[in-house]
């Protein structure tokens, strides 16, 4: 199989890094293509963007997770040994837990969770009849949702700590310098705290409700029927609690839209349920969360005319794919009705990854996202009286994950429950 890849490329990290949602797709766009191969990390990766290229990524023959996501993704975001960089047998298994822990009565259960959390917090945060950082706030309370449905032993003194490090291992992993320096260590600390409570757990040390994330976390038994070794189970403890409490993004981004798209908030007050999902699929399409998702290619293969080298690291762009114009029409336009006569596919809409979650590579915390979203704007509409006092909402794009450049604060006038 001829590879015409060219023989030298300049590296394009700090491209990509001050650029990192739309670096994929603009490129692709200028170039007319769905793939093109540049040097990120000093390593050739082919990038891809839009639903074929989706629609190839997730063709689990092609590709493969093993080692695919850079270091220092794995050394902050994700964490070594988990469930994103494992393949066939071992992933649906892996995977299996997580889509038991991500619906039914446990994503029910977080929601409640989540529910008492909003009225502890609002009640504190009329006490103090301040302004709020909102993301701040919004990972606080669902730093104690989480932990609280995961059944963690907690104290109320421990919120901010533990806030502190859940945060740091997605805010901090693609900070520069020290902060991320800081999603290591947080990481290191976290999976320390976590590995022993595993392992209390399985030697009958702590008392555990046996309905909790973390019980179903220490007693899964992997594809060779072996439970998992402490430190990995903490890893997959941490890829349910992390994703919970970075849905605090997605909150701000919803605040954000109904600031910025006034004209929506009388009907979703009034309990628009079907506008509700719209306006909230339209901010997950909308708003960059994740740039992109990273594997290996499996065997060689020729696709569009580019060459796919066994072994060699491939990007697929989420933003761009959801701005895609083949997709979408007038893609830059936030537009919620485009959800109520346009039915999204497993691979054009993809703010979370494609394809489907239990035998492919899909985020399971789906649900869990649109959930506390819905939640969020119930809380908000019917239960608040706030106003946003930031000026400027101008987005980050150049942040990871993007938020608005001022910290975006809101005042909270009236609580009602
Ligand atoms: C999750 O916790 O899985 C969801 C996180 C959402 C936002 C994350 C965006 C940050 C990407 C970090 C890249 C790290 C590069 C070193």
């Amino acid at each position: 199989m001829p590879d015409q890849s060219k023989p030298f490329l300049s590296d394009h990290t700090v491209a990509f890094l001050s650029d990192p949602y739309r670096f994929i797709g603009e490129r692709c766009r200028a170039e007319a293509c769905d793939v093109f191969e540049t040097r990120l990390l000093f390593k050739r990766t082919l990038c891809l963007s839009g639903p074929e290229a989706a629609a190839l990524f997730y063709d689990l023959n092609r590709f493969q997770r093993q080692d695919a996501a850079p270091e220092p993704v794995r050394a902050t975001l994700f964490g070594k040994g988990g469930v994103q960089g494992l393949d066939d047998a071992a992933h649906r298994q892996r995977k299996a837990l997580f889509m038991g822990l991500t619906h039914g009565d446990a994503l029910q259960g977080l929601l409640a969770h989540a529910a008492d959390a909003w009225r502890e917090c609002a009640d504190e945060w009329l006490v103090l009849g301040e302004e709020l950082v909102f993301y701040d706030a919004m990972r606080t309370l669902l730093t104690r949702a989480a932990c609280r449905w995961a059944g963690l032993p907690q104290t109320e003194g421990d919120w901010p700590e533990r806030t502190r490090q859940l945060s740091a291992l997605f805010d901090e992993a693609a900070a520069p310098g020290l902060g991320h320096v800081r999603a290591r260590m947080a990481r290191g600390e976290a999976e320390t705290w976590l590995a022993d409570l595993i392992e209390d757990a399985r030697a009958g040390r702590t008392d555990l409700p046996e309905d909790c994330a973390t019980w179903a976390v220490a007693w899964h038994r992997d594809a060779d029927d072996a439970l998992m070794p402490p430190r990995i189970a903490a890893v997959e403890l941490l890829n349910l609690l992390r994703p919970t409490v970075a849905v605090s993004v997605y909150l701000v981004l919803l605040v954000h839209a109904l600031a910025l798209h006034p004209q929506y908030r009388a009907p979703l007050a009034a309990g628009d349920s079907v506008l509700a999902d719209a306006f909230i699929q339209e901010v997950r399409r909308w708003y960059p969360f994740f740039p992109a998702v990273a594997a290996r290619v499996r065997h060689d293969f020729l696709w569009q005319g580019q060459f796919f080298r066994e072994g060699r690291r491939v990007m697929l762009d989420l933003y761009g794919t959801n701005h895609d114009p083949c997709s979408w029409a007038d893609p830059e336009a936030f537009l919620p009705e485009r959800f109520l006569s346009q039915t999204p596919t497993p691979f054009n809409f993809i703010p979370q990854g494609g394809a489907e979650a239990a035998g492919n590579h899909r985020c399971p915390g789906e649900a869990i996202t649109v959930a506390l979203m819905h939640q969020a704007m119930q809380m908000l509409l019917q239960h608040l009286e706030y106003e946003v006092t930031t000026q400027n909402l101008a987005l980050d794009y150049s942040r990871l994950p993007a938020l608005p450049r001022e910290p975006l604060c809101i005042r909270v006038n009236t609580v009602r429950f």
